[in-house]
């Protein structure tokens, strides 16, 4: 693509079109007044009386004239314009109890999910637990059994790491497709997750030679029961308190929730009350009955617990609308439970050809990273796309790729390519059809 042109005429529409929204709301007051250090006070004094520019009469807007709102409001919350930045049951859920909630990727930027944004998956409703009333039993293979009070859990040394949660059911793969990005992959989140190291309460437990497995219990009316293998939980598995900065929200397991990098939303148990070291899996309701995949020979995958790279295009996507021919970008999130994503490719050719994305620092492991790519948009139609690369080497399949390993049958761990369809008028549909 040839951007240097085409950069700078964008830059110079946009320059237009926002002194066109100015003009507009009357905020401009003249470019002096916008270079100075101090313009916001400048530009207070100047709009409190009306004036005009080219002989047009601005007005000034009424929250220039009146005073806002009062400080120190206990608990902030979203601009009330920001309607369409909500969570929403899944496609074709009724009930909002064993009920999934998707988070609007479509309305994001960036890496991290607000808390009031991360996707949910509840079994059985949302336990509202009284930190002082809860605690971690942990036993079974181990030297002494231990019991922890959330404080406890506190006291030991902490980390705090950026991952995503992934549910294994996004999407699954039978239509309807989803319209929007949420629809479609929106039980995908990430978060900045502090606690403390499981190989920490481990070794403070001291494990016996044939510890193998560690079962882990929520103690939510499910009690989600999910076995996890002992080198797992002592390379990067974490017992976590806090998201984003603050305390974990009920719904991502308060006060208390296993977190598995990379590995299925399953097995990250919420509300987390009991680790049992054994030297055996479980075979538990959800990784016998759910959470394996049914494969074309009627054997099924068991314990697929890593979550494959992939990636997503969030805007422009599906329900948005092009409103001008030129250049654009395409914007979107990529992830894998292996690692880092070393790559995302673009395409505008529904998958024919691909060109390289740019990806947006930081990239973590087992973490979602952001990344953009010019393209053209000429009042025609075409069908955009990504596919990510991860350090394995691995390369995000097609729908097709996926079933032909996979079988038909298969329903969790869709890690498809996705396309949109941008149509002549520039209105975006799902590409799948
Ligand atoms: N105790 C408990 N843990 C649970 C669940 C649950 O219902 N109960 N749901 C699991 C599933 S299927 C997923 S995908 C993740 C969802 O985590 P989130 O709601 O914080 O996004 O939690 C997992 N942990
Ligand atoms: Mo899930």
């Amino acid at each position: 693509m040839k951007n240097d042109s085409t950069d700078d005429k964008t830059g110079m529409a946009t320059t237009l079109a926002r002194r066109d929204f100015l003009n507009k709301t009357g905020m401009i007051v003249g470019t002096a007044a916008l270079g100075s250090a101090f313009a916001p006070f400048v530009r207070a004094t100047e709009s409190s009386v009306s004036s005009s520019v080219g002989g047009e009469q601005l007005e000034v807007p009424v929250w220039t004239k009146t005073l806002g709102g009062p400080t120190a409001v206990p608990y902030g919350k979203p601009s009330r314009f920001e309607t369409d930045a909500v969570r929403n049951l899944y496609p074709g859920l009724k009930e909002p109890m064993s009920a999934y909630s998707t988070s609007p990727l479509q309305e994001l930027d960036g890496i991290i999910t607000p808390n009031g944004l991360f996707y949910e998956r509840n079994h059985a409703g949302v336990p509202e637990i009284d930190p002082a009333n809860h605690q971690l039993v942990i036993h079974g293979l181990t030297k002494a059994a231990l019991v922890f009070t959330v404080d406890e859990i506190r006291q030991f040394p902490a980390i705090s790491r950026i991952h995503f949660i992934e549910c294994s059911g996004n999407p699954s793969f039978l239509p309807p497709w989803g319209k929007t990005a949420a629809e479609v992959a929106g039980l995908v989140s990430c978060a900045e997750w502090t606690g403390v190291s499981l190989k920490t309460l481990l070794e403070e437990a001291g494990l016996k030679p044939e510890a193998k497995w560690v079962i882990a219990e929520g103690a939510d009316g499910a009690a989600m029961t999910r076995s996890i293998p002992i080198e797992k939980c002592l390379d990067d598995v974490m017992v976590v308190y806090s998201q984003n900065g603050e305390r974990l929200r009920p719904e991502q397991g308060y006060p208390i929730r296993l977190l598995v990098p990379g590995y299925e939303g399953n097995t990250h148990i919420k509300w987390l009350r009991r680790l049992h070291v054994t030297d055996a899996p479980a075979y538990s309701r959800e990784e016998t009955a759910k959470y394996t995949d049914l494969m074309a020979d009627g054997r099924s995958r068991k314990f697929s617990f890593v979550m494959e790279c992939k990636s997503l295009i969030t805007s422009p996507s599906g329900t948005h609308k092009l409103t001008r021919k030129g250049l654009h970008e395409m914007r979107g999130i990529a992830w894998s439970g292996n690692g880092k994503i070393t790559r995302v490719d673009v395409s505008v050719d529904g998958g024919r050809n691909w060109y390289e994305a740019k990806l947006q620092e930081p990239v973590l492991n087992k973490s979602l990273t952001a990344f953009r790519a010019p393209f053209e948009w000429l009042g025609t139609e075409m069908v955009i796309m990504s596919r990510a690369i991860d350090e394995t080497g691995y390369v995000q399949p097609s729908l097709e790729q996926l079933k032909e390993v996979r079988g038909e049958l298969s329903f969790y761990h869709n890690n498809a390519t996705q396309p949109w369809r941008i149509n002549s008028h520039g209105e975006v549909t799902n590409g799948r059809s």
